[in-house]
């Protein structure tokens, strides 16, 4: 892995330097286009350069993003999708949007939620059992790339629904949608997600702390302090098919505060898990109720606690059978979270957001969003401040909290509002700057191979239009970040798209991070929904595993084992077993085979699609409007389509993608004869 990782860094770097070259030479020599300002002018490019209007610095950024037709992409984000309760899939430095994956929220087009019975069941399972209808929306918030050694595999992709304490499971071989999981004892969570180094557990943790040990659900806000609790999750995760093994997973409890962004210790801080939190006050508001509001409560305390939790020891404790269930969860109690020695707090500024661990595992930084402050832990300083016994106190629930000044490596300015840091292949540090609107770049220090003169600067700003949340660099969350892309994902776009109505698209920018400035390369208006994380990996790490059409014809969605109902053209057929009718379809250009079904009222109707296709993107659809279904199969791909045949009536089902010059002729008919 390393040394294919290492010529890939290698290769990268020369490309992106290639190609300014190039452009330089284009631009600036050949064509004699002045830099900046100037307009380019004579030869071609810079004649088109003219035409529309570009300086030398837009002509350059354009070429250095330019994906000719039929060219692929460097790199592939997976971008959560905020409250469209999806995952959208984007080519850097193209910027084009390649696909967009239904996880939480139904979708038409790839039948997610609207009658394959895999995809209706996937949304009913992750549903909350409290909740009388199965939910259709949720709001992913952070997705986490499968680690092996500390770098993205290509095997699955993680999310979590913000909204509901729910995480998601996509295999990335054909990218769909395995699993739904909503997690016990969590009522919400935020950006508590990550994989550890070899995705041995995918972590979340709960975001608004719920009366989780309350029988009934319900505590009175007066009793926070007493019944509310949070919890740390680690979910094990089965290597073969990447899906979460509740049984195999557990909790720790943890106190009633907000627990915010998370990140995995890796390396030198592999076994470690740090979590940001905030309301440490435990304000819960209450304007009406003479109290002030949330968020001013929220904010009296100077400090709030950076949870740092020992999971490798929390494994030993829960092997050694020191918890208790609830839910049907292992949890480690926060009393025992204590005794056992493996959960640790130290005092971050007041309401910090993102907490990023360098790519060496050394450091830990704590954005301040309150505070213009970047805040750097290490986990040297950590581990000798435990060793030693080195605390300033304890929170009100018992917590060591070690003595800031023994944790603290350095501290840095960085602007207004520092968010969420991700790191290059080269020793720096890029933070948001919410409030400022900027990207600031800066240098770690010796461990990540700065020398010491040069470590804890800030380098550089690059302002940002507008409103920055996250930021993701190239294998940003590994041990093997590059220096090349930065994509800045921002909260609004005002004036930078034509206007579209009242609700604007929100706006990536992608950043040239290769040379000591950072260079503006490209907006892409995000016009489906709010991003809030994401991940960016290199295509090769997928070129090999990704499939382009099933590679048996009759897999099951998602077991992507031999469905059995699988069905050949020879063997298509329609069996009737009393009230259940089983009918055996094969799929292909461009017919349903067999293509009259006739049944009774009041029966039930299976529908086992197959299809028999090979070709890759040869997709054929299968809607049946009068009852309300549509289902999508790929080249291979066997499903079920169940129906009551509760409306009589004589009803034609048709294939919804444009498959063939015959397309429109793959129909068929459903005839439910009145009983
Ligand atoms: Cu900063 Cu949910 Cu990661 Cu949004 S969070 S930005
Ligand atoms: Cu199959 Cu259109």
């Amino acid at each position: 892995m390393s040394s294919e990782t290492t010529s890939r860094t290698g290769w990268m770097t020369s490309r992106t330097g290639l190609v300014l070259f190039l452009v330089l030479g284009l631009v600036l020599g050949a064509v004699g286009a002045r830099l900046g300002a100037g307009v380019a002018s004579g030869g071609d490019l810079a004649a088109v350069a003219n035409q529309r209007g570009l300086t030398g610095e837009q002509a350059q950024a354009a070429l250095a993003t330019f994906v000719a037709p039929g060219e692929h992409d460097d790199y592939l984000i997976f971008a959560s999708g905020g409250h469209s309760g999806q995952v959208h899939v984007i080519g850097v430095p193209s910027m084009r949007l390649l696909k967009t994956i239904p996880v939480f929220a139904p979708d038409a087009w790839s039948g997610y939620g609207f009658g394959a019975d895999w995809t209706e069941e996937l949304l009913e399972e992750g549903s909350d059992p409290a909740q009388n209808d199965p939910l259709l929306w949720g709001d992913t918030h952070h997705p986490a790339l499968s680690e092996t050694d500390g770098d993205y595999d290509g095997r699955f992709l993680y999310i979590n629904d913000r909204a509901n304490g729910r995480i998601a499971m996509i295999d990335l071989r054909d990218f769909k949608t395995k699993q739904l999981y909503d997690i016990p004892n969590l009522q919400s969570s935020h950006g508590g997600v990550f994989a550890t180094p070899n995705t041995e557990y995918v972590h979340i943790s709960a975001k608004t702390p719920a009366p989780m040990w309350a029988e009934d659900g319900y505590a009175d806000l007066d009793d926070y302090a007493e019944e509310f609790r949070s919890a740390s999750t680690f979910l094990s995760v089965d290597q073969d098919t990447g899906r979460f093994l509740p049984e195999e997973s557990f909790q720790i409890e943890l106190p009633p505060y907000n627990q915010d962004l998370a990140d995995a210790g890796k390396l030198a801080s592999d076994g470690w898990a740090f979590i940001n939190s905030y309301n440490t006050e435990m304000a819960v508001g209450g304007i009406l109720e003479g109290r002030e509001p949330l968020e001013q409560g929220a904010i009296t305390n100077d400090f709030d606690f950076l949870h740092i939790i020992n999971w490798h020891k929390a494994e030993q404790v829960v092997a050694d059978g020191k918890y208790v269930e609830l839910n049907g969860m292992r949890i480690i109690t926060l009393d025992t979270a204590i005794e056992e020695e493996l959960l640790y707090f130290a005092p971050e500024p007041r309401n910090p957001h993102g907490v990023d661990v360098s790519p060496d595992g050394n450091y830990i930084t704590v954005s301040g969003k309150l505070d213009p402050n970047a805040t750097i832990y290490s986990i040297e300083r950590i581990e000798a401040a435990i060793e030693n016994g080195d605390i300033e106190g304890h929170d009100p629930f018992g917590v060591p909290i070690l003595t800031f000044d023994s944790v603290v490596e350095a501290q840095v300015e960085l602007g207004g509002g520092p968010l969420h840091t991700q790191y290059d292949g080269d020793g720096n540090a890029y933070t948001s700057l919410f409030v400022e609107s900027a990207v600031a770049k800066w240098t770690l220090g010796p461990e990540a191979g700065v020398s010491e003169g040069d470590a804890w600067q800030l380098v550089d700003k690059i302002p940002v239009h507008y409103n920055i949340g996250h930021l993701v660099s190239s294998h940003g969350d590994t041990v093997n970040p590059q220096t090349d892309y930065l994509v800045a994902m921002n909260k609004w776009a005002v004036d930078r798209h034509t206007p579209v109505g009242t609700l604007h698209p929100q706006n990536f920018q992608l950043i040239d991070v290769s040379g000591e400035e950072m260079q503006l390369l490209k907006d892409m208006p995000i016009g489906f929904g709010e991003p809030h994380y994401a991940q960016m990996v290199a295509v090769d790490v997928l070129a090999d595993t990704v499939w382009t059409t099933y590679p048996e014809v009759g897999m099951d969605t998602l077991t992507l084992e031999a469905s059995p109902v699988a069905t050949t053209y020879d063997e298509a057929r329609i069996e009737v077993n009393g009230d259940v009718v089983d009918v055996y379809v094969a799929v292909l250009r461009s017919h349903f085979k067999p293509d009259i079904v006739r049944v009774k009222e009041g029966q039930t109707v299976n529908f086992h699609l197959t299809s028999i296709e090979t070709a890759q993107d040869a997709t054929h659809g299968f809607a049946l409007p009068a009852y309300n279904a549509q289902a999508s199969l790929d080249p291979g791909e066997t499903l079920t389509v169940t129906i009551e045949a509760d409306r009589t009536g004589s009803f034609a089902f048709y294939c919804t993608e444009f498959c063939s010059a015959l397309h429109l002729e793959m129909q068929g008919w459903l005839l439910v004869e009145p009983a």
